[in-house]
């Protein structure tokens, strides 16, 4: 007796049926096997990702996480020293963010790093300035981020645009003009140069700050490498200090070509406000007549609001470069100008560097030394290779603040 297989039938349209139905089957399977392995591999992704974030903080996940109100940042999630310090007090301080509302995303980032890395469990207020009013959006975003106050301010017009006296024919001209020039960021930009103006002269005076003593300055996309073990505001307290940077760096030539002039003229017709222990060296190896251009990289900054207001000599320098035009008819920055005025106006002492911060602004970073305690301490993830103290060494100006600290104090008799 011969066993039926269909498999040997002789008829070949059969034959074809079954090599078809096969194939068939052999490609669903196929199919099946390759659904459950990429489905695997999704689970497998999602889970690691929620175990990952929920034990250790990783900045590169926090940079690609979609903008999320509904599902606010969880500060639990950045890497604990346990016990962390305890404070028996807090300064008078804010954070303080100038920002448009499409900066939303960006905003939100910078946050997630202050509240993770330093404010979690200090509580210190936002202050958010804009030149148009915030959207219900960024006021509802903003707000989930941190279980701190936050408050939003419009900034008058009159403090913001370019104003009446400056001669536009002439402006425009010279925006063109830097525009041409290779390697001048917003050499074309009326807002930007709104900005670098507010910023050296109106900040302290919006509103919303005038309760505060300090302010430490945040912009969006910045990162924080390091746990702050520390209360930078208690330190600029209790140590006296009015103004504190982390990564200084020179102006470029081309957008300042008669700042240091202009503000030389103002401080030799009043010199009377140059303080005898002040920081000259950082902005002048000769004394005045030639300018280091270096200046404090103002995207990070902790100052002491009540110099910023109550000081006659930083008003009136201020009001010296602003009736020069140089905000518009050059592209004057604030970090220039503060970088000038913080370093003639103030004892030397009162300048802070934060070496301890591990700080990154579009690509620059300060970073501790790994063999420092400082490195260890706050638990860094940063690549001291890449920062400023190693790779970007040329453009730092941390040897001309160094020298200027190292310059002997003239006592009054
Ligand atoms: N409301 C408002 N904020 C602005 C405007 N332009 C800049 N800003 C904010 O001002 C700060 C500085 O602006 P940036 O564009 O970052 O200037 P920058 O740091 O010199 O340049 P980058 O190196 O590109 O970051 C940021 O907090 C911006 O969000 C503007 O036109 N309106
Ligand atoms: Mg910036």
């Amino acid at each position: 007796m011969v066993s039926y297989s269909p498999l040997f039938s002789s008829s070949p349209a059969r034959w074809k049926q079954l090599v078809l139905s096969k194939r068939i089957t052999i490609a669903s399977i196929l199919l099946l096997f390759s659904l459950l392995a990429l489905s695997e591999v999704f689970l497998e992704r999602g889970i690691s990702t929620r175990i990952l974030s929920s034990l250790s903080f990783d900045a590169k996940s926090l940079d690609q996480s979609p903008l999320s109100c509904s599902n606010p940042f969880d500060p639990s999630s950045f890497p604990h020293h346990t016990p962390r310090p305890t404070y028996t007090r807090k300064a008078n301080a804010t954070f303080l963010t100038l920002a448009r509302n499409s900066d939303l995303a960006g905003v939100i980032h910078s946050m997630k790093q202050i509240e993770g890395r330093f404010n979690r469990d200090r509580h210190y207020p936002w202050v958010f300035l804009n030149d148009e009013p915030f959207t219900e959006e960024f006021t509802r975003c903003t707000s989930a981020v941190t279980s701190a106050k936050t408050h939003y301010g419009q900034i008058p017009r009159e403090q913001w645009v370019q104003p009446d006296f400056i001669d536009e024919e002439k402006a425009t001209k010279a925006r063109k003009a830097l525009s041409k020039i290779k390697g001048v960021f917003y050499a074309d930009s009326v807002s930007y140069r709104n900005m670098c103006r507010f910023y050296s002269g109106f900040f302290y005076k919006q509103p919303l700050l005038q309760d505060f003593k300090y302010y430490w300055r945040v912009e969006p996309d910045i990162n924080y490498r390091c746990e702050i073990e520390y209360d930078p505001f208690l330190y600029m307290e209790d140590n006296n200090k009015v103004y504190g940077f982390t990564i200084s760096v020179p102006e470029q030539q081309e957008t300042t070509p008669t700042l240091w002039d202009t503000s030389m003229e103002f401080f030799n017709q009043n010199p009377q406000y140059l303080h005898p222990n002040n920081a000259m060296r950082f902005a002048s190896k000769d004394g005045g007549q030639t300018w280091t251009r270096c200046t404090y990289w103002t995207n990070f900054e902790i100052g002491d609001l009540d110099f910023f207001r109550g000081s006659e000599g930083y008003n009136r320098y201020f009001e010296h470069l602003e009736a020069a035009g140089g905000f518009y008819y050059e592209r004057w920055g604030d970090a220039p100008m503060h970088g000038i005025a913080i370093s003639l106006l103030l004892d030397r002492d009162r300048i802070h560097h934060f070496d301890d911060i591990a700080y990154e602004h579009t690509g620059w970073e300060q970073c501790p030394n790994p063999v420092s305690s400082a490195y260890e301490r706050g638990r860094c993830d940063c690549d001291y290779d890449n920062s400023m103290d190693v790779k970007w060494k040329r453009y730092s100006c941390q040897a001309d603040f160094e020298a200027a600290l190292a310059v002997p104090r003239i006592h009054a008799a």
